[in-house]
């Protein structure tokens, strides 16, 4: 067998090599050997997690300019991404699937032959002058049953700083694991850049997942959500070895909520990306335990998640002191950030919504702005990217649940579904029992794409548990996967739906506010806990006035009128008829062989609809359904 170490000596100093040398695992020296290899890097740094180390990565960042610390606040720094490279990159976005194999044609994928040759193409040579950073960590807590180990070669420091606040440090788990430890092993260059530190040849960006090796790489860019590999790139790999071992790999939130005599339920949450999953998961006085990725287990009949991740990669337009406080705050104080794709200006961070004038003038990832400035197609360029980020450690925000590192995670009361539903579904309601939840919110979630991804924004479509981008095998199974995993636990968690989004149908108006969302887990929490009842409706359990009233008047200080309950909370049979439609349609072209159990709900709830028709018409207030 080769000796990958040795031949890895020409590109690392003794002390690395060293470090290298004392994880016992000939894979890891494969995979690091194989990278620097293929991407030629002039040398290469491993990181063993000394704080000497994580602080030299970050002043990298700094010195090679792809990140830097001008601004007042100690502990911020700011990053550019290309103007090409805003957002998670769909279109280049693969599954590597091998000869003979077949996923939906829903799943954006490109033979493993072929995409492979291609990639390794892109790859080869790509970090000629630069230093390959190796980053070993851990998705979940280490010692856990949870734990899956990864590794992530780079030569941008920006990327190897992100991963410190974003991930849980795994050098040492790696060293105790040892000789045959499975990884997932990712590989970003971010290829060639311009005299700004900015990827530049975004037309070659690619962004394969190659499962049958456990192996990501990602070209010519540096938006976070396509370099660093642990975020839905290593999900898809999560996906698959949770198929093959029982358990579900989410984009999930999870938090805790407060019930009376402090009691706390976790309650998990899947929103499609800017559709309030963050803002949901800090409500002030609740905590969080998750932003982005969980991964959810059968433990003894009892569902428990933990966080993938220890810190937050998040949308920074529209955070202001009224509608986030708590990520205000943060924002607002001296500590770890790092900013992406805001407008910069006198030493100061500026985002859209963030409820200030704006500078007329400044930098952004255009390189200077200035009001009225356009791009190549004549566009106005705002001064901060819509799809700004801040990115900071979870252990920095001051409610932090205390359960983050606990190994055996925390038990799900409750899962919730939430999209950009203009139309149909009630602000809140509840799932008659699993599979009606996870059919009915779940694998129905319908919403409009939003600005998170780079594409056209507002069009409709179905997003199957907010993951359907990130799932990596058929879609049916998927599914099936999810209602036989709930059928195992002695007591699933509650299912319930929630639509943010909900508007007037006449005035086009939002019907709820911002902070809404915050009565709705409280009550979903009550109903955990069946400290209240509910009203049967066609499409799930709603709440009753006599329950939100005190909510809104306890949590938000907010009189909660009848009239707005009413309007909130009728049952828009024609619309959800018409939602029911667009599924149904999605299923029979995508999925035809979904379970039998999927299309039992559906055509259930198309009943129900079609029945309560008849006796109310189209619009039905909640009093018509108490008996
Ligand atoms: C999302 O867009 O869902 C995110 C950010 O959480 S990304 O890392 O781009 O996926
Ligand atoms: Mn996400």
């Amino acid at each position: 067998m080769k000796n990958y170490l040795a031949a890895l000596q020409a590109k690392t100093s003794q002390s690395d090599y060293e470090k290298l040398a004392a994880i016992d695992n000939t894979e890891v020296h494969r995979a690091v050997y194989e990278s620097a290899e293929l991407c030629n890097p002039d040398s290469v740094f491993i990181c063993s997690d000394t704080p000497d180390e994580v602080a030299y990565i970050r002043n990298m960042a700094i010195v090679s300019g792809e990140e830097s610390a001008a601004l007042a606040i100690p502990g911020h720094t700011f990053h550019f991404d290309g103007p090409q490279d805003q957002g998670r990159d769909r279109a280049v976005t693969k599954l590597l699937v091998p000869k003979g194999e077949h996923l939906n044609e829903a799943l954006n994928q490109i033979e493993r032959e072929e995409g492979l040759t291609e990639v390794l193409g892109l790859c080869r040579d790509s970090m000629k002058g630069r230093t390959m950073i190796v980053r070993f960590l851990t998705l979940g807590p280490a010692n856990s049953e949870f734990t899956v180990f990864c590794l992530e070669c780079t030569d941008s420091w920006y990327v190897a700083h992100s991963v410190d606040l974003l991930y849980r440090k795994g050098y040492d788990a790696f060293r105790k694991a040892g000789a045959g430890t499975e990884f997932f092993n990712t590989l970003h260059s971010a290829g060639k850049l311009d005299e700004k530190m900015i990827s530049i040849n975004h037309k070659k960006k690619r962004i394969y997942i190659d499962y049958t090796d456990n192996m990501v790489y990602s070209i010519n860019n540096q938006y976070a959500g396509n370099s660093i590999g642990f975020k839905k790139l290593a999900l898809r790999l999560a996906i698959r070895k949770a198929h093959k071992e029982g358990w579900l790999a989410e984009h999930f939130m999870i938090m805790g909520v407060f019930g009376p005599k402090k009691r706390k339920t976790y309650i998990a949450g899947a929103f499609p990306s800017a559709c309030g999953k963050t803002s949901t998961a800090m409500l002030p006085g609740e905590k969080i335990l998750a932003d982005d990725i969980g991964y959810v287990r059968n433990i003894g009949g009892v569902c428990r998640a933990v966080n993938i991740e220890c810190g937050i990669f998040g949308i920074i337009q529209d955070i202001n002191p009224d509608d986030d406080p708590l990520i205000h705050e943060i924002l607002t104080s001296p500590g770890e950030i790092i900013y992406s794709n805001v407008l910069i200006k006198d030493a100061k961070p500026w985002w859209q919504g963030m409820d200030v004038e704006l500078p007329k003038n400044g930098t952004n990832y255009t390189g200077d702005w200035f009001e009225g400035k356009t791009d190549e197609k004549g566009e106005k360029i705002s001064p901060a990217h819509k799809n700004a980020r801040y990115t900071v450690a979870l252990n920095a925000v001051s409610n932090c649940d205390p359960e983050l590192d606990n190994p055996a995670g925390v038990e799900l009361g409750g899962i919730l579904y939430g999209g950009r539903d203009y139309r149909s579904y009630v602000p809140v309601q509840q799932g008659y029992d699993w599979e009606h939840g996870i059919v009915a919110y779940g694998a129905a979630l319908e919403t409009e794409t939003t600005f998170a991804i780079v594409e056209a924004e507002g069009k409709h479509e179905i997003n199957i548990m907010s993951i359907q981008d990130f799932i990596s095998i058929p879609l049916g199974q998927y599914l099936h996967n999810y209602l036989q995993f709930g059928k195992k636990l002695n007591k699933p968690p509650l299912v319930f739906g929630v639509n943010y989004f909900l508007r007037d149908l006449e005035t086009g108006e939002f019907l709820n506010d911002h902070q809404d969302k915050h009565i709705w887990v409280k009550w979903m929490e009550l109903r955990i806990n069946k400290d209240v009842d509910a009203i049967k409706t066609p499409t799930g359990w709603i709440p009753k006035y006599e329950d939100l009233k005190p909510l809104f008047r306890q949590v938000l200080d907010k009189d909660y009128s009848k009239k707005d309950y009413t309007k909130q909370f009728s049952i828009r049979v024609s619309e959800n008829l018409a939602k029911l439609n667009r599924v149904e349609a999605f299923y029979h072209e995508n999925i035809p062989d979904v379970s039998s159990e999927v299309w039992h709900v559906l055509t259930e709830q198309r009943s129900r609809l079609i029945k309560a028709q008849k006796k109310f018409g189209n619009y039905i207030p909640p009093e018509s359904f108490c008996t």
